[in-house]
């Protein structure tokens, strides 16, 4: 009888624990690899093509905002279109369209 119990109440739970580890392993690998791409692209030599594609406006000058969220869309961490989405929200908060948010920004 004592086996039976086991099999009903032990064996179920020791299964679902085992799966439970195997999947967070997997999650873990996962999560190593995706930092090490990480890594391996921001550590990217840049040479002109990567150049050309990091400055977005084409000015022969890579800014340190162009080089964030060239960074940032190369490592899909974001995407193009919430970078888009959120030069939008910001065009929205800078009233006087001066490229800055300020507190006479947020007065008017
Ligand atoms: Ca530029």
């Amino acid at each position: 009888m004592p086996a039976k119990a086991f099999s009903i109440f032990y064996l179920p739970l020791v299964t679902l624990s085992l799966a439970k580890c195997v999947a967070d392993y997997s999650r873990l690998q996962m999560a190593k690899r995706t930092n090490r791409m990480r890594s391996h692209i921001l550590k990217q030599h840049v040479n002109t093509e990567r150049f050309e594609m990091l400055d977005q406006n084409q000015d022969q000058c890579l800014d340190k905002y162009e080089f964030l969220v060239g960074v940032l869309i190369q490592q899909s961490i974001i995407s193009p279109g919430q970078v888009k989405e959120i030069e939008d929200r910001f065009d929205e908060l800078d009233v006087d369209s001066s490229g800055f948010v300020t507190r006479a920004d947020f007065s008017s």
